[in-house]
């Protein structure tokens, strides 16, 4: 039975380019599920948009000198191109900043202010003295009461996923000055979330969410079990939609609290453009509600949305939330900040037309159920072994022997054999099989399932030889030709979810506009023919669909993540403050000498010291040196070093040091010899 769905990706921040962790985590899935629900035959809406509020907006603007909206109209338009670059489909992609979504979000906040569904109270926030400003969610950051995280925002811990208030934080500190904040009076709107409490308890732990993804489930449970408390939805800042009612001059909208809404006021507009009522979308209860959504925001889409949702009275709620885990990156977090990241564009412009192999390693390697890790290895991998070897061979061997022996037409089978008929069946199984997966929202299964089928196609021309009966039977040949084109016409259909870009290639290499009613996923199961004999495909040398990547490309890649961790190592280095000047004669007064270090022992008893004689060039002296944790004293005899000589002796555990060896730090932290480091320089020239 169709049915109407309303499918939701979480809006991205416009403060940055989005990038594979995006993808995989969120938009990958969501798109495969809704081309999946439209090539069904399903009534969806599948919607998304900037979300352009919020404090790391107002962050980033910060940082570059400019005003958010130039941040926001920047970053929008970046990840919307990205995302159509990409194929996902939305219905539409809309942004926070859009007017209808500040009338929907305000008139949404003023229902429930007249529902008294809110807790109007002054209570102490978190003040920065020094910028004049509360600190509020990104403002704040501070350990995490929960799991003792050090660097939790002042809404959430990133750590642990919780969700609390900014008063809540442990030794909170201003991300503006990084002052220790002060506590000042101001009024807020709160939404009790105690007060439903009952009724998310009733409607996840008791009802039907136990088919909820368990690690969606496991955490709303937990929260639920830990007892709910009232969030304030509003703040002081000056971005974001302003509250709407009396007493909210200069106040704004939490961006928790407008964000979800504007899956509602993009199914406005998007319904206003092709003529829907998008209370269907909504309102109705046959609708099937579904957010796609990383695992960090699970807090809000099971629990402040749905109690919104509620509160307001006339919303449908979610039917699943199936949340992603994490994607991680050549075994890292993956770090806007840090650089540790595969940015959208950049990968398009290294792998030009290549969306389909980022869109299937991701899917194959899905974070589903735990975090998972991105390597630009299993990429390749996954390209050469699979979407080469198997699906791009089984099709370019179809297209190519169908054009060399009957010039591009269809051929007229003669008998069946047993083979052909299990073969023809196995095909018939796939959509259901697929489907199965996609509907549990198990698209790695599912694309695996795929695979499978194109693994079918394979094994089915590699066992039946056409290229040999061609010669001894051609009747026989055009059985298991009109077969192997009957089964790269049903992957035409079933990869359109996964791999759009190839499907559409692969629909034209086999003519489908040909065909007299365009081929859909149920057709797969039911009709015996697909690509009718007599049906031309495209004539001429077939495009492939996909190509070898050599080792040198993903080197490339690796490169460039390794050159971005050194450029954001070099970046955090700490460099200590200049010292108080120093006069040419305080200067003149150290003695530096190039020398070598002729013998080493370890101090007895200790861990740090090496017990060195050097020749200075004036003499050969004893110097004490706190370096046995970064060399062994084997390492050090001969190294040519910079020696402090007129530095007053002292004594370490009774040796006497009569001198200083410089020394300085590598990025990782390990000491580093100032090396003279030039030939032929005899011992006891001096430095200066
Ligand atoms: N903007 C948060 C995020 O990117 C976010 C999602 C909003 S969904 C309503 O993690
Ligand atoms: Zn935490």
């Amino acid at each position: 039975m169709p049915k109407r769905y309303t499918i939701t990706a979480a809006l991205p921040y416009t403060n940055g380019p989005i990038h594979i962790g995006h993808l995989a985590g969120v938009y990958v899935p969501a798109d495969i599920y809704s081309r999946y629900l439209r090539l069904t035959g399903n009534d969806v809406a599948f919607i998304c948009g900037s979300d352009e509020h919020g404090v790391p907006i107002t962050i980033k603007a910060k940082k570059e000198g400019v005003t958010p909206q130039d941040i926001v109209d920047k970053y929008h338009a970046i990840i919307k191109q990205s995302f159509e670059d990409f194929g996902i489909s939305f219905d539409n992609y809309s942004r926070t900043s859009a007017k209808i979504h500040h009338e929907t979000a305000s008139e949404f906040f003023k229902t429930l202010y007249d529902k008294n569904e809110f807790v109007e109270e002054v209570s102490e926030q978190l003040y920065d003295e020094e910028a004049n400003q509360f600190l509020a969610d990104r403002f704040v950051i501070g350990t995490c009461p929960k799991c003792g995280y050090e660097e939790a925002y002042g809404d959430q811990c990133e750590n642990c996923g919780t969700s609390h208030n900014a008063t809540d934080l442990i030794n909170p500190k201003s991300a503006i000055t990084g002052n220790t904040p002060t506590l000042k009076e101001t009024k807020h709107w709160f939404l009790p979330l105690n007060k439903h409490e009952e009724f998310l308890r009733e409607w996840i732990l008791k009802g039907h969410k136990k088919d909820w993804k368990p690690n969606v489930y496991g955490q709303v449970k937990s929260w639920i079990d830990d007892g709910l408390r009232p969030r304030a939805v509003t703040r002081d800042l000056d971005w974001g939609i302003p509250v709407p009612v009396e007493g909210g001059e200069g106040k704004v909208l939490y961006v928790w609290f407008d964000a979800p809404i504007g899956y509602i006021s993009a199914t406005k507009e998007w319904a206003e453009r092709v003529g829907k009522n998008w209370e269907d979308y909504w309102k109705n209860e046959d609708t099937k509600l579904v957010h796609f959504i990383g695992k960090d925001n699970i807090v809000f889409h099971c629990i402040i949305f749905p109690s919104m949702l509620k509160a307001e009275g006339s919303y449908i709620l979610p039917d699943n939330v199936p949340a992603n885990e994490f994607l991680n990156l050549e075994g890292n977090k993956l770090s806007t900040s840090k650089n540790w990241a595969v940015w959208l564009p950049e990968y398009l412009e290294d792998f030009p037309n290549q969306q389909d192999i980022l869109r299937y390693a991701l899917t194959a390697n899905a974070p589903e159920t735990k975090d998972n890790d991105f390597t630009w290895k299993d990429f390749q991998a996954r390209n050469n072994n699979e979407l080469v070897a198997i699906f791009g061979n089984f099709i370019n061997r179809v297209a190519v022997l169908t054009n060399k022996y009957y010039n591009g037409e269809i051929p007229q089978p003669a008998e069946f054999k047993a083979i052909d008929e299990e073969t023809l069946a196995a095909v018939k199984a796939y959509p259901a099989v697929i489907a199965s997966s996609i509907e549990r929202y198990r698209f790695r299964e599912g694309s695996q399932e795929l695979m499978n089928l194109a693994r079918l196609g394979n094994k089915y021309l590699a066992d039946e030889e056409p290229w040999k009966t061609i010669k001894t039977d051609e009747e026989r040949t055009k059985t298991v030709m009109f077969v192997a084109l009957q089964i790269a016409s049903a992957l035409a259909v079933l990869s359109e979810p996964f791999l759009p870009f190839t499907s559409n290639k692969l629909k034209s290499i086999l003519n489908h506009a040909e065909l007299d009613s365009e081929l859909i996923w149920e057709d797969i199961s039911t009709k015996d023919v697909l690509l009718p004999a007599g049906h031309s495909i495209q004539s001429g040398k077939p495009e492939l669909l996909f190509s070898k990547i050599e080792d040198e490309t993903i080197q490339k890649q690796l490169d460039k993540l390794e050159a971005s961790k050194k450029a954001n190592e070099a970046a955090n280095k700490k460099v200590e403050p200049q010292k108080d000047e120093i006069t040419f004669d305080d200067f003149t007064k150290l003695d530096l000498r190039v020398g070598t270090i002729l013998e080493a022992e370890k101090m007895p008893k200790t861990k740090k010291l090496l017990v060195l004689k050097v020749d200075t060039g004036i003499d050969t002296r004893t110097i004490v040196s706190g370096i046995a944790e970064s060399f062994s004293p084997e390492e050090v005899i001969g190294k040519r070093v910079t020696v402090l000589v007129n530095l007053a002796p002292r004594k370490l555990r009774g040796v006497e040091s009569q001198g200083m060896i410089l020394m300085t730090e590598d990025e990782s932290g390990n000491l580093v010899f100032v090396n003279p480091n030039i030939e032929g320089v005899a011992n006891g020239l001096k430095i200066s």
